[in-house]
C-alpha cells in the first residue's frame, strides 16, 4: 500500500523581548502536539524581529534561547525542520517577488502594522509595513497546507492565503494556498491586567504578561493580581467575563482540562483560590521546560548542529519553490 504523504505545517516565532504563556499555549505547545502527524517546518523568524529595533547582542542571544525552548518544551529536530530564517536565504528573495504582488493599501490595512505604528512612531520602517508580505514567503516557499497560530496572526494568514491566490491566477497554480489553524483553547491569551488585548511579549506594563522565564513566586503574584469582575462566579463567557473567561483557558490549557471541567472545579470556590490555582498549575508546568531549556542552552555545540541541518533541509524546500517561481515570473536562468 502506498503511503499518504503527510501536510505540511509551518510556524515561526520572533526571537524578541521574553516569550509569554501567550506564545507557548497560542503557538508552541500546539507544535508539539502536531509534529508527529504533519511535516513541520519551525522558524526562529529574526528577519520578522529587526522591523523593530533591536539590540544585536541580544538578539543573538535570543536566537539561541529560542531555540532551546523549542526544543525543551519537546519540539524533536528529528522529526521537525528548525531553523533560523536568515539562514534561508530564499525567504528575503521570494519576498521581493511577492511584493510586486502586493497593494501598498492592503498592507496599510493591516492591524498589526497599524497597532506597532503607533508602538514605534519614532521608526515606521518599510519592513515593518512589508512584515506579512515576508510572512507569506515564508508560508508559501514550503507549500504549506496549515499555519498553527494565534489568533492575531488570522489577517495575516488570509494575505498569504490572497498572494498565492493572485500569483497563481496570473501564472499557474505555483504556490498551495494555506489555511491558518487555530487552537480551540488558547487561540489567544489575554493581558491579565487588561483581558480586552492580547497578552503580548512587548507589552508596557510587565505584570500583564507571565513570561516563560519567571520564577513562581512572579508566576503566582502575577495571577494574584488578574483583573477579574464583582460577580464571585467563575464560568466562562468571553463577552462579559473577560478576565475570568481568559484566567479558565489559561488553566485549561496548562492543565489539558476542558474549561466546562474547570468551570465544574472551581464553582461555589472563590476568585482568590481561583487565582492560585491557576498560577500553581502554570509554575508547575513551566519549572521543567525552564531547567531543559537552560542545560539545552549551555550546550552551543548542539544547537548549532540542530541549525545547521535545518537550515540544509529548509532551504532544499524552499529552493525548489523558489526556482519554480523565478521560471514562471521570466527570470533568465543559467
Ligand atoms: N496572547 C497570545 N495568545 C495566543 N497566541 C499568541 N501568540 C502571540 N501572543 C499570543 C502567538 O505566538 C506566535 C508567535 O508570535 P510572535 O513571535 O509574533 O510574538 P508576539 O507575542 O505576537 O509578539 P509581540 O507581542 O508583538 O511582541 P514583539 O513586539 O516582540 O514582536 C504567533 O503564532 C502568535 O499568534
Amino acid at each position: 500500500m502506498v503511503e499518504e504523504a503527510k501536510k505540511i505545517l509551518y510556524s515561526a516565532v520572533q526571537p524578541t523581548n521574553n516569550l509569554t504563556i501567550g506564545n507557548y499555549v497560542g503557538a508552541i505547545r500546539n507544535f508539539v502536539a502536531l509534529q508527529n502527524d504533519y511535516d513541520c517546518f519551525f522558524a526562529i523568524a529574526n528577519m520578522h524581529a529587526i522591523t523593530v529595533r533591536q539590540n544585536p547582542a541580544e538578539l543573538r542571544q535570543r536566537t539561541l534561547s529560542l531555540l532551546a525552548l523549542y526544543l525543551a518544551c519537546g519540539i524533536n529536530p528529528e522529526k521537525c525542520v528548525i531553523y533560523v530564517q536568515s539562514h534561508v536565504p530564499a525567504h528575503a528573495e521570494l519576498c521581493w517577488t511577492l511584493n510586486t504582488f502586493t497593494y501598498v493599501g492592503e498592507m496599510e490595512r493591516m492591524t498589526q502594522f497599524k497597532d506597532k505604528s503607533a508602538r514605534h512612531a519614532d521608526n515606521i520602517n518599510m519592513g515593518l509595513m512589508d512584515y506579512p508580505v515576508l510572512m507569506a514567503a515564508d508560508i508559501l516557499l514550503y507549500q504549506t497546507d496549515y499555519v498553527p497560530v494565534g489568533l492575531d496572526q488570522r489577517q495575516h494568514v488570509e494575505i498569504a492565503r490572497d498572494i498565492a491566490q493572485r500569483f497563481n491566477n496570473v501564472y499557474s497554480p505555483t504556490f498551495k494556498v494555506p489555511e491558518a489553524m487555530f487552537m480551540k483553547v488558547g487561540a489567544k491569551i489575554n493581558d491579565l491586567l487588561d483581558p480586552s488585548k492580547k497578552m503580548s511579549k512587548s507589552s508596557e506594563n510587565v505584570n500583564g504578561s507571565v513570561f516563560l522565564s519567571d520564577d513562581k513566586d512572579t508566576v503566582i503574584r502575577k495571577f494574584k493580581r488578574a483583573v477579574t469582575d464583582s460577580e464571585a462566579c467563575i464560568r466562562y463567557d468571553s463577552e462579559n467575563k473577560r478576565g475570568v473567561s481568559n484566567l479558565l483557558s489559561v488553566y485549561s490549557a496548562f492543565t489539558g482540562k476542558s474549561l466546562e471541567e474547570a468551570e465544574r472545579e472551581f464553582a461555589g470556590k472563590g476568585y482568590g483560590d481561583f487565582k492560585l490555582a491557576v498560577g500553581e498549575a502554570v509554575a508547575e508546568k513551566l519549572a521543567p521546560i525552564q531547567k531543559k531549556q537552560a542545560e539545552l542552552f549551555a550546550d552551543k555545540e548542539y544547537l548549532n548542529a540542530v541549525l545547521r541541518s535545518g537550515a540544509e533541509r529548509a532551504a532544499k524546500a524552499a529552493n525548489r519553490t523558489l526556482a519554480k517561481v523565478y521560471k514562471k515570473i521570466g527570470f533568465y536562468q543559467i
